[in-house]
């Protein structure tokens, strides 16, 4: 005898294309199953509809709780048309095979986003949709799930053209479902555990669900033969007011949560991880600051009373090092800063805002790309998390927070000689810049005679204190004559605060700690060195 009228399950929050598909079955022949809404928007389109109650026997209980949650839906998509008594079941049982299950669901992301809390939210959080969603998508190699109004049409298509969808598609529909419903699980354990996934304090879940999302497929990873994309923490937040468009020669291109891109091309994998951390670093200052990044590390660092003088302190730290470099800002660029920008070869610009007279003169470089970030925490809160892989592992820490304002009231100065007010602040400047460096890092810094406070030399990512001692030296040449030096972590031995004494370094901060710390002091006192200790170590690898 014929075939059997074959069965498509339709329950979809989002309306989106839905008539299209449930045309395209109805012209061939399938019935229609549908919920409450659903089931209204087609038969408004003029489909024929069997009401799920009709099927369930039930009415749509608990306020809509519970419509599909039955034995007479669930059998029918989990039976394997394959096996004699899972198909007996069903005849006995009078239940009819579901060949088709398109679902979406409840919008909760979307609504705790537009600031629903308690009960209100607890309601958006779909129960049936995702238990049809998982049957279905286990039983693909008999059932077709669909959970993208975008997957529609190529499935209505192969359904006219073959008269079903091949089972590697059916396969590759099921991943999706699959992914579609742990990323939902995974919002909405975000959200209930409030806001951020792993709050301060709380003990690490033994499996994350962490909500990541895709924001883009970037052209390569670290080298050319990589692939690479980048993801964000999708938890849903309320976003804070959108600043007016600074109007724009009409590039911009929306980034991960908080970042805009103003001009230039896409971003690569390496803007992004200069870009991060360049704009990351500028937050430790109060004052406006720029920050010159070159392969992950600082090579120029100013604080100064506008951002182009504190670009100039940066950029003249190292002139030849920020040669392609990627700049960040914790002010608004105006032109002045833009003008200053524009005469040398930099990959991208990071700044809070971009007036418009500025963006103008950075779009005279083709190859420049500059984003606009939004420094409020509710920007990307998911920034407190730094993930990272190594041979298959993935690390997760707590990422390293800006100092707060008056952290240095903590500091202990441990010699003989104590610093003075200037050097105070000279040793608070250095020890925010060193913080952004590659370990083992040293920064020589200090004021520069016409305000703001600049590095002078960096001594970074090297595998010897004493040799990041030389480096950071070396690079400020005479200059590091009674200028100041931060250290990111404890001097193993007395031979870097020798070496610094040799170079005419006044003052230095560093975490202390080393068993040879009296050692270590001694040596600054022999050199008359101020050495302050603050307790606290700044790594970076
Ligand atoms: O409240 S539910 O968790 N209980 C259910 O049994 C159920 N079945 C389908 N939500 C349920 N759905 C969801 O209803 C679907 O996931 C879909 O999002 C929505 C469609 O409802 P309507 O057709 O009335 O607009």
């Amino acid at each position: 005898g014929g075939a059997r009228r074959r069965r498509a399950l339709l329950s979809v929050a989002d309306k989106t294309g839905i008539v299209d598909l449930a045309r395209a079955l109805h012209e061939r022949g399938w019935e229609l199953v549908s919920t409450g809404g659903t089931a209204q928007a087609l038969a408004a389109a003029g489909l024929p509809v069997t009401p799920v109650a009709q099927v369930t026997g039930f009415p749509e209980l608990l306020g809509g709780r519970v419509k599909t949650l039955h034995p007479a839906i669930h059998a029918g998509i989990l039976a394997r048309r394959h096996r004699p008594d899972d198909m007996a079941a069903l005849q006995d049982h009078g239940v009819v095979p579901v060949d088709l299950v398109a679902v979406n669901l409840y919008p909760f992301a979307e609504a705790a986003a537009a600031g629903a809390t308690g009960e209100a939210l607890r309601e958006e959080i779909d129960i049936g949709g995702p238990a049809l969603i998982r049957a279905a998508a286990k039983n693909w190699p008999d059932v077709i799930v669909l959970v993208d109004p975008a997957d529609y049409p190529r499935v209505a298509e192969a359904l006219a053209r073959e008269g079903g969808v091949p089972p590697a598609v059916r396969r590759e529909l099921a991943v999706k479902a699959f992914r579609h419903t742990a990323f939902y699980d995974a919002v909405i354990a975000a959200v209930l555990a409030g806001e951020a996934p792993l709050a301060g304090g709380e003990p690490w879940p033994e499996h994350l669900a962490l909500p990541l999302s895709r924001e883009a497929v970037l052209r390569y990873g670290e080298n050319p033969h990589q692939a690479a994309a980048l993801y964000r923490l999708a938890i849903p937040h309320r976003p804070a007011p959108a600043a007016p468009a600074s109007g724009a020669p009409g590039s911009d291109r929306p980034g991960p949560a908080g970042f805009v891109q103003r001009w230039g091309k896409p971003m690569s994998y390496n803007n992004w991880l200069d870009a991060l951390a360049a704009w990351r670093a500028v937050q430790d200052f109060a004052l406006p600051a720029a920050v010159a990044i070159k392969h992950a590390t600082p090579c120029g660092i100013g604080v100064a009373a506008t951002p182009a003088a504190a670009f100039r302190l940066a950029r003249d730290a190292d002139p030849e090092s920020i040669f392609g470099g990627i700049v960040a800002f914790n002010r608004p660029l105006d032109a002045a800063a833009a003008e200053m920008l524009a005469e040398i070869f930099l990959e991208v610009v990071v700044a809070p805002a971009v007036a418009p007279e500025a963006l103008e003169i950075l779009a005279r470089r083709k190859n420049l790309r500059v984003l606009e970030a939004d420094p409020g925490p509710a920007g990307h809160g998911a920034g407190r998390w730094e993930v990272r892989g190594a041979g298959g592992l993935w690390l997760i820490q707590e990422a390293d927070a800006p100092d707060p304002a008056g952290a240095r009231a903590g500091w202990r100065p441990v010699t003989r000689v104590v610093p003075t007010p200037e050097q105070w602040d000279a040793l608070d400047f250095a020890w925010r810049a060193v913080k952004a460096c590659r370990s083992n890092a040293i920064v020589v810094a200090a004021a520069h005679p016409a305000g703001g406070y600049r590095t002078l030399g960096i001594g970074a990512g090297q595998t010897s204190r004493v040799r990041a001692v030389e480096q950071a030296l070396a690079l400020a040449g005479p200059a590091a004559r009674g200028a100041v030096l931060a250290s990111d972590g404890f001097f193993p031995f007395p031979d870097s605060v020798e070496r610094a004494a040799a170079g005419g370094i006044a003052a230095i901060v560093q975490p202390g700690g080393s068993v040879r710390d009296a050692e270590v002091i001694a040596a600054a006192d022999a050199a008359g060195i101020a050495m302050v200790f603050t307790g606290r170590r700044h790594f970076r690898h």
